[in-house]
């Protein structure tokens, strides 16, 4: 089974969309295995970041993903990775189809609402940045027969 990170951003939290953000990974039937609610430090930021440092909207993008509350998230399930990035949609919200979350919700790519890793490495190192191992938990959801064959 994979897991990846995502993280409902500032905006995402200030506009009241955890839940419904949430919702769309849970009915998918991915299982949440953390989760946590933080104000993200400039440090933390800038690693998870820091393939964009030195490109022009990287101040912008740190200052923007430190000014509130965001909701930290692993979920793991089969082929979760790219799934989760198909649920999400394009990077522009307004390149993002309607259905996807961006596409539903966002118009700015300065406020597109959602982080989902996007492969394999980047996931493991995002978790690792944002989650001890002990704050993740191993549990096996009751439906799970119900989703997978
Ligand atoms: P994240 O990493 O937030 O899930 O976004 P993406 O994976 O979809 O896109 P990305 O890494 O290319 O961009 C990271 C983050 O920077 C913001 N951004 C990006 C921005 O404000 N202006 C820009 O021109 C670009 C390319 C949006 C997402």
């Amino acid at each position: 089974m994979e897991r990846t990170f995502i993280a409902v951003k500032p905006d995402g939290v200030q506009r009241g969309l955890v839940g419904p953000i949430l919702s769309r990974f849970e009915q998918k039937g991915f299982k949440l295995v953390g989760l946590k609610l933080m104000v993200v430090s400039k440090e933390l930021a800038e690693k998870h970041y820091a393939e964009h440092a030195g490109k022009p909207f990287f101040p912008g993008l740190v200052s923007f993903i430190t000014s509130g509350p965001v909701v930290a998230l692993v979920l793991e399930g089969k082929g979760v990775i790219a799934a989760a990035r198909a649920i999400i949609g394009a990077t522009n919200p307004l390149n993002a189809p309607p259905g996807t979350l961006r596409g539903d919700f966002g118009i700015d790519i300065g406020r597109n609402l959602i982080h989902g890793s996007d492969g394999p490495e980047s996931a493991s190192r995002e978790i690792a940045l944002w989650f001890s191992p002990d704050a993740l938990a191993d549990w096996t959801p009751a439906v799970s027969t119900w989703i997978y064959e």
